[in-house]
């Protein structure tokens, strides 16, 4: 419902709303939020196709989207953004906490005090001339235990329908909120307040950019980007940096984690989380074919990228996908890499800095081999492969997104919506390292696994605003994600682990995997995406004490014969190389982790730096 807010209503608190918002406490913010705000109109949104189908109707009349020819890529479009505002900005993301400390030393810290006093000058009138789009949206199943609700107002379209598709978003998270329900307030602005008679640009942003969370109020308000997890206040920031402060004071997590089950052809059935850093293929991982010699394994996706996890009654942990759809990065997305994601992207998608095809289809690096004769690039601009091949310039924008609805995937686990979750057999973590890491290693302990998720390392990619390719610490893959204090985080899963093992449960079992070792010429030496199977059977034989491997430095890796080769030609050569530990590297590394620590000091459990001192101990020898 869209309400055009006359001078006189702006500022009073009496703003109208559909009869079916019943919750005062909501209404009275989205009018504090109209009065500072100042927008022309409100639209309070109730999820419908009709609505989505207006929203995307009226982006492609003001220029921000192109509908793609409805034949080729049906109900699908194509966003170009601002070429200032591609990725996440982790140096503008800010946790607001009463008390440095509590932020720790990872994150980007001002008082609430001060930076309340910053926002209200950047927000004030700062949607003059647009409509505030009231979204309401459930993370995780409707009315499930471990979901939680959020509001958020923006004055962006493209924020509004990108909602719809990733999370539970409309009208019924109303009623779940009914009377007097809880949700977090997440207030969005674009940063570009149109004057009268102003006519707006395609993909309006402000170079002051702003993604701020307040913790102890649990409030999320972001500034000046319309881009992922910038503006999709649902993901990063809610269900990885204000959740995982919930979890915290809760009793549960909330990681950065895709969640996928696999079945055996005995039925046997799985379920596994694994975290990695951002564009580290967790969407390819989630939705991996098993490869030739694995005829009658089945692998479905719960989520792939986020996951609730949070102890059941039994004592197991549970886990659910918060989210309701993928915003996957599409360049290197192909029918061999990902076949189950190109047939999700067949329709109902939107694409963003991608590449725009002659006959109004998408490309982008990576999908097919031999790019199309011209493009539209990314940035508007005609593109051939061959002024390409001389000016290095790319089609997509390395982090070019999708945004399609889980349901699209044809490999989604009938479980997805479940609000029980399932029940978490292994955690992986994995980073991308060209060196070092071995292919695959499990941890002979909670303690150890926690150990080698916080001193995880990973070479950093497109998804954040920065300098790519360099080795950063990346604990738990959750860097630029944790809400609190990392090494308070650490404390958290040990004591998770400690109070599960306390009361008789088996844990998860945890591994960490390297994918991405290259040789002397810089490629990849595993070959990845659906041979990652693999190892994935490796560790369930492991969960089911089935599988034999060798124990080192930190933990036992597969020997050769451990894995089935069957299908796939890899040499015995290849493998020593992937799983080697060179002691010399093995140093430095270690060097690197004390270095962590040392930033990290500040609440350190001594377990860690325990773990650490055995593995310096041992390589001195
Ligand atoms: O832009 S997002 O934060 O949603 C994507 C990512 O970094 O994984
Ligand atoms: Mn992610």
């Amino acid at each position: 419902m869209k309400v055009v807010l006359s001078p006189e209503r702006t500022g009073s608190d009496e703003i109208p709303a559909p009869a079916w918002v019943k919750n005062r406490k909501l209404i009275k913010w989205v009018a504090e939020i109209v009065a500072l705000t100042q927008p022309d109109a409100i639209h309070w949104c109730d999820g419908s196709q009709e609505e989505y189908d207006r929203l995307c109707a009226d982006m492609v009349a003001s220029g921000t989207m192109k509908r793609l020819d409805p034949k080729l890529r049906p109900g699908s479009y194509l966003a170009l953004s601002d070429p200032s505002d591609v990725a996440r900005v982790e140096d503008r993301t800010y946790i607001c906490s009463e008390k440095q400390d509590d932020a720790g030393p990872t994150n980007n810290w001002m008082a609430p005090a001060q930076m309340r006093e910053t926002l209200n000058g950047l927000f004030a009138g700062c949607m003059r001339g647009r409509t505030m789009y009231v979204v309401p949206f459930s993370m995780g199943p409707l009315g499930s235990h471990i979901s939680q609700v959020g509001i958020e107002l923006s004055d962006s379209p493209y924020v509004a329908a990108n909602m719809r598709i990733m999370t539970r978003m409309g009208r019924a998270v109303f009623d779940v909120l009914g009377e007097d329900g809880e949700y977090v307030p997440c207030v969005h602005s674009v940063g570009k307040p149109l004057a009268a008679g102003e006519k707006d640009v395609p993909w309006p942003c402000n170079a002051t950019k702003y993604i701020v969370h307040y913790p102890e109020t649990r409030e999320i308000w972001s500034f000046g980007s319309g881009y992922g997890g910038n503006a999709l206040l649902g993901k990063k920031c809610f269900a990885l940096r204000i959740a995982s402060t919930m979890g915290r004071d809760q009793g549960w997590l909330a990681e950065h984690m895709l969640i996928l089950g696999v079945e055996s052809p005995q039925g046997d059935k799985h379920y596994v989380a694994a975290a990695f850093p951002s564009a580290c293929g967790k969407t390819n991982f989630a939705m991996l074919i098993p490869p030739r010699g694995f005829e009658g394994w089945k692998v479905t996706t719960i989520g792939d990228d986020i996951a609730w996890i949070k102890p059941g009654k039994d004592g197991r942990l549970y886990a659910i996908n918060p989210e309701a759809g993928y915003f996957g990065v599409a360049p290197g997305t192909n029918v061999s890499t990902n076949a189950n994601c190109m047939a999700s992207l067949a329709s109902n998608t939107i694409f963003t800095n991608v590449a725009l095809t002659d006959d109004g289809d998408v490309w982008w690096e990576g999908m097919t081999k031999t790019p199309p004769a011209h493009l539209i690039d990314w940035q508007g601009r005609d593109w051939t492969p061959e002024v390409a091949k001389e000016t290095g310039a790319k089609a997509a924008h390395p982090n070019a997104r999708f945004t399609v609805a889980a349901t699209q995937n044809p490999v989604i686990d009938p479980a997805w919506d479940d609000p029980a979750g399932v029940p978490i057999s292994a955690f992986i973590f994995g980073g991308r390292r060209s060196t070092t890491v071995p292919l695959v290693t499990e941890a002979r302990n909670w303690v150890e696994g926690v150990y080698m998720a916080a001193t995880m390392g990973s070479e950093t990619t497109a998804a954040a605003a920065g300098q790519q390719g360099v080795v950063r610490r990346d604990p738990f893959a959750m860097l630029p994600f944790c809400g609190y204090n990392m090494s308070d985080y650490f404390a958290h899963w040990l004591k998770l682990g400690q109070s599960m093992a306390a009361s008789g449960q088996s844990l998860p079992h945890i591994f960490c995997v390297n994918w991405f070792r290259t040789d002397d010429n810089g490629k990849f030496v595993w070959p990845g995406f659906g041979e990652n199977m693999r190892v994935l059977k490796w560790m369930l034989d492991r969960v089911a004490g089935k599988a034999d491997g060798v124990e080192h430095l930190f933990g036992t890796t597969p020997r050769y014969d451990d894995l089935s080769w069957t299908g796939v030609e890899f040499s015995r050569d290849l493998f020593d190389r992937i799983t080697s530990i060179d002691t010399a590297a093995w140093k430095q590394e270690i060097a690197l982790h004390d270095e962590l620590f040392g930033r990290l000091e500040q609440g350190m459990p001594p377990a860690l730096s325990a773990v650490k001192d055995q593995i310096a101990k041992q390589l001195a020898v």
